[in-house]
């Protein structure tokens, strides 16, 4: 069989909030000026490790072939002139949705194909996918366990499907057999041969699954709800010096990023450590990017640096007391500090990802973290600020709360794409505002005072826009 996997597009609508909300963040993707700045340094955003993943485990009498459209260059017609039996779409909680929803119903109408939906968002809402699109099956959660059979029962080669992990319609009604997390063995060493890798400067590779905390806002939160064994994993040790080895033959590694996708590589340090250990005994001289958390020991940071590790983030989510008290994985905010001191000793560029626009957050919340971090740029920057917008994931502990407070949640998959369309473009009304008491206006200042923070950051480094800001801009965090 054809079987073509689909990995959508960044976003589908920009405005000029998006526009300051990616400078805010200094990720201004959207600027065309920045396609040559990434395409030259920092295309992280442009890798569908997923769906090389899947092209990987798939069978292979099987013809894959991957389109991603993060890269802008794939067109709807490459997919048509491929002509495949089967679809397969990522998706994930953003306005991608309303381009998979249009573009699954015009290929299933031009090539009859089966339609399969995978990824995070459609694994917490298979019902209302499978009744408000053109989808035939929807993946629930890792595809590993289920892929296979799914796609021999769709070719007629066995009259089973998947016991597990798949959501699909029989005589009217729906069937949702919940998802197993996979053991790490069963992990498979990713064939990134399905890429040109000399057209991508930065790699995706993944060392560990899941995340032992589980804050209420995040896709985590929600997949522990769903299905009990979904724990924290590091993958077989030998897997990832293998799959790092297959880079190097495939391209010159030395030339490259290697972004870690893991949602927390901290935990279960043990293990963590031992990966690390064989990482440098390959003496790759490469720069390693990933996401922790701020309890990570000064050990473990510091054998990441001598692995080559140049950018590490953390979520430190707020400044603000209440939110931080939902928040197990961050204890106060001295552990925040004590993270970015640990790295400016190393010589890391930090990372920062925080929440804008959570439930009942205040113009005061605001300015709290606005000046907790003009404080950590001046102690121990550069540090990469990143503010996010909150949005609610389904089935997780804070949109729970949310729908309990009479919010009228999405009833379709398309009305959950404009929700966050919505929100992408800062648009805040009562659908999409949940604090209350700060309004777009001041959200957007906020965005600005980031920009203004994350280049005294950048000033620090590189000395070159010396006298862009100045600390009279933040007379009251200065006390
Ligand atoms: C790398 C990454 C990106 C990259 C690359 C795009 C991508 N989606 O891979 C970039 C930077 C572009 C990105 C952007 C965004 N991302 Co992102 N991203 C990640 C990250 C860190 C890793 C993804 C990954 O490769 N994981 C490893 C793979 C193996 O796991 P997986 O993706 O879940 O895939 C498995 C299953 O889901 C399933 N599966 C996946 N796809 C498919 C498809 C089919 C057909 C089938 C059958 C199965 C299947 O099989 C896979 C193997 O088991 C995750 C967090 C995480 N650790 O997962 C966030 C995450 C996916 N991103 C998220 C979000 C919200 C976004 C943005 C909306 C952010 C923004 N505001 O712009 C955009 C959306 C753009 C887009 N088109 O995807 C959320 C999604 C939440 C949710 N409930 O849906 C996550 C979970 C982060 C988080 N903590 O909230 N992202
Ligand atoms: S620590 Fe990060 S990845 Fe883990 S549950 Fe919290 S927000 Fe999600």
């Amino acid at each position: 069989m054809k079987i073509a996997l689909v990995m959508p597009p960044q976003r589908t609508a920009s405005n000029l909030f998006t526009v300051i909300h990616e400078l805010s963040q200094m990720e201004p993707h959207l600027l065309p000026i920045f396609d040559f700045f990434r395409s030259k340094m920092i295309d992280f955003r442009n890798y569908p490790y997923a769906l090389l993943l899947l092209a990987t485990i798939i069978d292979k009498k099987h013809e894959v072939k991957i389109f991603n459209f993060l890269d802008r260059e794939t067109k709807i017609k490459d997919i048509i002139k491929f002509q495949p039996d089967i679809i397969g779409f990522y998706t994930c909680a953003s306005d991608i949705l309303i381009w998979v929803h249009e573009v699954a119903r015009s290929l299933k109408r031009k090539l009859g194909a089966t339609i399969i939906f995978g990824g995070p968002f459609v694994s917490m809402t298979p019902e209302q996918t499978l009744l408000t699109t053109v989808c035939d099956y929807v993946v629930i959660g890792e595809a590993e366990l289920v892929i296979n059979d799914l796609i021999n029962f769709i070719d007629g080669k066995s009259n089973k499907l998947p016991q597990s992990g798949v959501a699909y319609k029989r005589n009217g009604k729906i069937v949702i057999k919940k998802a197993i997390a996979v053991c790490p063995k069963k992990i498979p060493i990713v064939d990134h041969s399905f890429l040109d890798l000399d057209k991508y400067k930065s790699i995706h590779i993944e060392i560990s699954r899941g995340c032992p905390w589980s804050c209420p806002f995040c896709f985590i939160n929600a997949f522990k709800n769903e299905w009990k064994d979904y724990n924290y994993r590091v993958r077989n040790e030998d897997d990832v010096i293998k799959e790092l080895k297959q880079i190097s033959n495939l391209t010159d590694i030395e030339k490259k990023k290697i972004y870690i996708v893991d949602s927390n590589f901290k935990a279960g340090e043990e293990k963590i450590k031992n990966i690390l250990l064989k990482i440098k005994k390959l003496e790759i001289k490469t720069s390693f990017w990933a996401a922790t958390d701020s309890l990570i020991s000064y050990e473990i940071l510091k054998l990441m640096k001598d692995v080559g590790f140049s950018y590490i983030h953390i979520g430190i989510e707020t400044a603000s007391e209440g939110f931080l008290g939902e928040l197990p994985k961050i204890p106060n905010l001295n552990h925040i500090l004590n993270f970015y001191k640990k790295l400016k000793k190393l010589r890391i560029v930090g990372g920062a990802e925080f929440v804008l626009m959570y439930p009942q957050q205040t113009k005061e919340d605001l300015k709290r973290l606005k000046c907790f971090a003009f404080q950590l740029q001046k102690e121990y920057g550069p540090i990469v600020f990143q503010p996010h917008l909150f949005r609610p994931y389904p089935k997780t502990l804070k949109t729970f709360e949310l729908i309990d407070k009479n919010w009228n949640s999405p009833q379709s998959f398309l009305e959950w794409g404009y929700l966050y369309r919505k929100i992408s473009l800062g648009k805040f009304d009562d659908e999409t505002n949940f604090t209350k008491d700060i309004t777009s206006n001041n959200l957007q200042s906020t965005l600005k005072d980031f920009l203004v923070i994350n280049l005294m950051g950048m000033e620090k480094e590189s000395r070159l826009i010396r006298g862009f800001y100045s600390e009279k801009r933040w007379p009251s965090c200065n006390n």
